[in-house]
């Protein structure tokens, strides 16, 4: 009968790592992981591309820490490109609209400017050229004694100038040897930009960032399922991976419209959401750059209890994963993570990435406001199919669940597949990703893991039993002091 020759099921609760041999510990073990084709991230966590997860604060947080954000699509296109900018713009160690004076200026007016813009100097530009700097310094002690100097009776006019090229070392080094502070770009005697050393020390401040060729920060951003327009926008924008987000990926209308996207981008294209090997050979022969897995397993998800449908999550990666590790394309578990140890388990799997939504939201970072109930802290955590986003924002999560709205319909027509919800308050991404980091790595310690890849091979499970899962939890105790990695709501 069908129901005989069914696979069996599992989730993260009903396996635990086993323990191994291992010659290597916590502090040295080695997360980085690729995430699509082109792109590998040094800690292998990715946001959800979800309204109450992921904007450009949030994808800013993340890609200091070594993360990458999925910028969500429950807005207009414009929004949406408007957030990969700022997240493109935020690493750019030049700043690009420069505020200029020119030799022929009254000293009181640059001071003005000064005060006016924040900026303690100013590039001289006369006929579009370059030809000198004047700071805050020269002009202070002069005001009151001559106020009739003009800005090239006191601009230092041996200006030191750089290539745009140049990377952050390069800069710091010719800005300390020359005793300067900002460092005018120029390109053919044309001022681009100017970079200075407070900016490159913040670089300097996220050694683990997920950054560019250029040393901007990486950023994904969603596109719906037949939205080519909206993904041509945001590749021209300068998003370094575009998401597909979709509840069935499989949807062989789907499918065949991953060619037509691929082919007017130049990004990495991520494809999901999917749950059998069937599924990620369909998206496979279609050149995607990276498989999202997760049918139902997320916080919010309501898929699997009103339609019947789903695979739980640790089956589902670890089958998508048989088919995609021999390919080489990236498999990244969605959904379901709510403790570090689940990140563990869903790499032993078989995961390169995991993407993270509720261990997210409630972030300083992620989008909305901190709401107090019954004196603790909370923010709002929605699925974007739940009634609120498909009807709110740009009714981005409608056409995830392949429904519309049209017009003025009314919003009993739509089926939700989700719900809204709270979760409570976790403090910065940054600390949540620390501890979430942490774990997995005392978990690659314990398996014998020193690489991600070695934790895909070497991971052994073994099924639990409900009083397993039972006995790994805090028993038998009021816990008196809640713990960073282990909140009880
Ligand atoms: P979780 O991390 O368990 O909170 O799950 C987040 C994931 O849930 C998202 O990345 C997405 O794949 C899925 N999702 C988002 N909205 C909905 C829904 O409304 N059903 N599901």
């Amino acid at each position: 009968s069908k129901l005989n020759n069914a696979i069996t099921g599992y989730t993260y609760d009903d396996f635990l790592l086993v323990p191994n041999e291992s010659w290597i510990e916590a502090k040295d073990v080695e997360t980085r992981s690729k995430v699509s084709t082109n792109h590998e991230l040094n800690i292998p966590v990715i946001s959800s591309a979800m309204d109450t997860v992921t904007e450009a604060e949030l994808a800013i947080a993340l890609a200091h820490v070594g993360g990458l954000g999925v910028i969500h699509r429950n807005m207009t296109l414009e929004q949406e490109v408007n957030e990969v900018r700022k997240v493109k713009m935020s690493g750019d160690l030049t700043i690009r609209d420069v505020v200029t004076t020119s030799p022929d200026h009254s000293l009181s007016s640059v001071r003005e400017i000064m005060v006016e813009e924040n900026v303690s100097g100013l590039p001289v530009i006369d006929d579009g050229k370059l030809i000198g700097i004047i700071s805050k310094r020269d002009i202070k002690p002069l005001i009151t004694s001559d106020s009739k100097k003009k800005v090239k009776d006191i601009m230092t006019s041996d200006v030191v100038t750089v290539e745009d090229s140049i990377s952050p070392e390069e800069a710091l080094n010719i800005a300390y040897e020359n005793k300067i502070e900002r460092l005018p770009v120029v390109r053919n005697d044309k001022l681009v930009g100017i970079i200075t050393i407070k900016d490159i020390l913040n670089h300097k401040n996220y050694p683990q960032a997920s950054r560019d060729k250029n040393g901007n920060l990486l950023v994904a951003a969603a596109t719906g399922p037949f939205d080519l327009e909206r993904a041509m926008a945001l590749d021209e924008a300068g998003a370094d991976i575009i998401a597909i987000d979709c509840a069935h990926a499989h949807n062989m209308n789907v499918v065949n419209f991953i060619e037509k996207i691929k082919d007017n981008i130049s990004a990495d294209l991520l494809v999901g959401n999917i749950a059998t090997p069937e599924a990620a050979e369909a998206l496979i022969s279609k050149g995607v750059d990276g498989i999202k897995v997760g049918i139902g397993p997320g916080t919010i998800c309501t898929t699997r209890i009103i339609t019947g449908v789903g695979v739980p999550q640790l089956t589902a990666v670890s089958s998508v994963a048989d088919v995609a590790n021999d390919y080489d394309v990236p498999v990244i578990a969605d959904g379901g993570l709510r403790y570090s140890g689940d990140i563990a388990k869903a790499i032993g799997a078989g995961a390169d990435i995991v993407m993270l939504g509720s261990l997210l939201a409630g972030t300083y970072e992620s989008p909305g406001d901190v709401v107090v109930m019954n004196g603790r802290k909370y923010k709002q955590y929605r699925g974007m199919g739940s009634m609120g986003a498909m009807t709110g924002g740009f009714g981005g999560g409608a056409d995830r669940y392949f429904q519309e709205i049209k017009g003025h319909m009314k919003h009993s027509k739509l089926v939700p597949e989700g719900v809204e919800g709270a979760v409570p308050y976790k403090g910065t991404v940054n600390e949540v990703v620390f501890q979430l980091v942490g774990g997995l790595k005392a978990s690659m310690g314990y398996c014998g893991a020193k690489n991600i890849n070695d934790m895909k091979e070497k991971a052994k499970f073994v099924k639990i039993t409900s009083s397993g899962i039972k006995e790994s939890h805090p028993h038998d105790l009021l816990i008196t002091n809640e713990s960073p990695n282990y909140p009880t709501l």
